[in-house]
């Protein structure tokens, strides 16, 4: 399998929790490697159009009050079927579903303050990466 890269987000709920190192331990245990990493605060418009694709979801505005609601670590994860060794290793998008021994099994709040974000696909992998990072900030 090729050698992926995807982008992460440790979520406002986890970083509340000071739990952004026991989640990058599970990508590393995974095999994942963290090739950029950088913590900020998303504005509001950031996290609009970050989120863009489920404006018209029910949750949208619940969904970007959350995410602005606190830091959040973006983070540029490489491997082999990086995207969805992630995907795996976050667990369902609801944690009353998450697998056992998945980041959102154990440190998801719910549905929505669900600890992580994790690219789904390679198209979506590449935009995400540049909404957040240069290539010159990304170092394999
Ligand atoms: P994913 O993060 O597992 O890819 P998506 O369906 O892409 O899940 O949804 C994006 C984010 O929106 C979720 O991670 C979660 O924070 C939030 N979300 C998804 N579905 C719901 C819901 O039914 N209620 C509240 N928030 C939701
Ligand atoms: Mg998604």
């Amino acid at each position: 399998m090729a050698v992926e890269r995807t982008l992460s987000i440790i979520k406002p709920d986890a970083t509340r929790r000071n739990l952004t190192g026991k989640i990058i331990a599970k990508f590393e245990e995974a095999g994942l490697k963290v090739v950029a990493s950088r913590r900020l605060r998303l504005s509001q418009a950031d996290a609009e159009a970050f989120y863009g694709v489920h404006k018209e979801r029910p949750f949208f505005k619940d969904l970007v009050s959350f995410m602005i609601s606190g830091p959040v670590v973006v983070q540029v994860l490489e491997g082999e079927g990086a995207i969805q060794k992630n995907r795996d290793v976050m667990g369902a998008t609801n944690p009353a579903n998450a697998a056992a021994g998945t980041i959102r099994k154990e440190f998801a709040e719910s549905i929505e303050a669900n600890s992580v974000h994790g690219s789904d696909a390679p198209e979506t992998a590449a935009n995400e990466i540049k909404f957040f990072f240069r290539d010159l900030d990304i170092v394999g």
